[in-house]
């Protein structure tokens, strides 16, 4: 039988444990890790098949990213560093729901709906995991499914999410965005960079010295493999590398939400501290003032200060590209009045995901994209990249631009090398964070989860800014939302947990806490 072996293994090693249904949704598969073996393994045999229909290698990594260390969970990768497409998303979900025996149906019915995908061809599927516990475990699972379905396997270990999708895009490309190594994202990240600083490291109020929180995962192995490739360009002294609980009262995750300093860095004024997620691809910045003020800076900061930085360039080196942000519901409204008033770049709003922000930045030439959680990247079209690396031969600006390019990871959101980018604007204005920081004062805002029976009964429009249904609840939250000045509140349903998510911001943090209760009692 046609996937036979596949359902053998399945049924031998790693029997379906759970029954009730599970969708691929934002974050791929993410659960207690306890639960996901046999998705893993359907993970293996699936990207495998996904191998053979792009006939390119397909990456699957092992993460449940910011979430505490007993989950775990699984994304794959597609050809070009990009978010599974979604047609096979459903397929996804079809084949972590079939039954045991069901598996090889599954699977034909997959291949057929795919245009006929061969059951012999060659398929090539890289491996990575973070630092849980769990991943070693699993990983054997994807291993397994991947060899079951017949396919061969590269496992990159311990890896961070950014990796992976670069060394999958490098192998894809035959090599033209770097070598499909680890080492080779070091490299090609670390010589831009050093570029970018030939002058000196130091430079007005800038100095080259920050506290690099790892989050007690995988960033801080990365950042301590990656620091003999920078030299003496950024000093980084390393805290929560692993002694810790993953994702702990540290992190970025945690910097951000609970806007608090991560615990086990210490508390140097006028330090910049830089957070990472459990798979290093947000970065959150913190700094506590010479008067003992503690300041977070987000996604929205970073966004606006790198789209600030483009803009110069651009200008400086006469190319006419267009250059626009993507923010979505959550962005700060302090920072979209910022860019669109004060520097006049345009601005898209997203829904939430990433793979929605990149799409949406698809239609810049130079499309920054970031979510407020500091999940995010810069992406270049081809025209942009052709026309930035030829007016780079003659012209300064553009050089610089054609480096800075090269810091940046566009496969996906990168703490490690986002965390460059915004050292490299930094250094080039002559900035301390204090300087970064008071280009605009953000909103007071809240975050909040309810509890609903069900969170399907919320469905939004207009980027998740305004509730269709239940009937009546969007006039209720204007309603609401009227009492406060500056006050601008919205709710969704979790893509990732079994809530629903209330935003509010108003001008004073006591009005952001209210309004958000507010609303929250109006959807509950
Ligand atoms: P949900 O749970 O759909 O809000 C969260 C984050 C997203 C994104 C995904 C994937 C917020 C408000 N939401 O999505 O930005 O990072 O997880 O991990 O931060
Ligand atoms: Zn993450």
């Amino acid at each position: 039988m046609v996937y036979g072996e596949a359902v053998q293994v399945a049924k031998a090693k790693y029997p379906k444990s759970v029954t009730k249904t599970i969708k691929y949704g934002t974050a791929g598969f993410r659960t207690k890790a306890d639960e996901l073996d046999f998705i893993m393994y359907r993970m293996g045999l699936l990207a495998t098949l996904r191998a053979r229909d792009t006939k390119a290698v397909i990456g699957v990594m092992i993460t449940a990213s910011h979430n505490p260390e007993p989950d775990n969970g699984v994304k794959l990768i597609d050809p070009m560093g990009e978010m599974l497409a979604p047609a096979w998303e459903a397929h996804a979900t079809t084949l972590a729901n079939a039954t045991d025996d069901g598996i090889a149906e599954a699977m034909a019915t997959i291949a057929k709906e795919a245009g006929g995908i061969k059951e012999d061809e060659k398929a090539l599927v890289f491996v990575g995991r973070d630092t849980r516990p769990s991943s070693d475990r699993l990983r054997d699972a994807v291993v397994a499914g991947v060899k079951a379905a017949g396919g061969e396997v590269k496992d990159f270990g311990v890896v961070s999410t950014p990796i992976l999708h670069f060394v999958v895009t490098c192998h894809n490309d035959g090599g033209q965005y770097g070598e499909p190594t680890e080492e080779g994202y070091y490299k090609k990240i670390a010589q831009a960079f050093a570029k970018l600083r030939v002058s000196g490291a130091s430079r007005g109020s800038y100095e080259p010295t920050i506290l690099f929180d790892g989050a007690n995962g995988v960033g801080a192995i990365m950042m301590e493999r990656f620091i003999p490739y920078l030299g003496d360009s950024i000093k980084s002294t390393m805290y929560n590398k692993g002694e810790g609980v993953l994702n702990h009262l540290c992190g970025a995750d945690y910097v951000k939400v609970q806007q608090k300093w991560p615990e086990g860095v210490p508390q140097a004024q006028n330090s910049r501290c830089v957070s990472v997620d459990g798979d290093a691809d947000r970065v959150i910045y913190s700094f506590i003032d010479k008067n003992g003020k503690y300041s977070m800076l987000d996604g929205d900061k970073i966004a606006t200060l790198v789209a600030g930085y483009f803009q110069e360039l651009l200008k400086a080196s006469g190319l006419t590209l267009k250059l626009g942000l993507v923010q979505t519901a959550y962005a700060n409204g302090a920072s979209t009045a910022y860019i669109t008033e004060k520097l006049g770049v345009p601005v898209a709003c997203a829904k939430t995901g990433v793979k929605h922000l990149h799409h949406v930045a698809l239609q810049f030439d130079i499309g920054v994209y970031f979510e407020a959680n500091g999940h995010g990247t810069v992406i270049f079209s081809k025209n942009a990249r052709e026309a930035i690396r030829n007016a780079a031969q003659a012209n300064e600006s553009a050089q610089k631009l054609s480096q800075v390019m090269d810091v940046i990871n566009e496969t996906v959101g990168d703490a490690i090398s986002d965390m460059l980018l915004v050292e490299t604007v930094l250094h080039a204005r002559g900035w301390s964070i204090e300087d970064w920081n008071s280009a605009y004062a953000d909103l007071p805002n809240r975050q909040m989860k309810v509890t609903v029976a069900d969170r399907a009964v919320i469905t939004t429009t207009d980027a998740e800014r305004v509730c269709v249904t239940p009937a009546g609840l969007q006039d209720t939250i204007n309603s609401i939302v009227a009492n406060y000045p500056n006050g601008r509140s919205f709710v969704r349903p979790s893509g990732t947990e079994d809530i629903v998510r209330v935003y509010a911001e108003a001008s004073t943090q006591e009005g952001a806490d209210n309004l958000a209760i507010a609303v929250g009692n109006a959807v509950y």
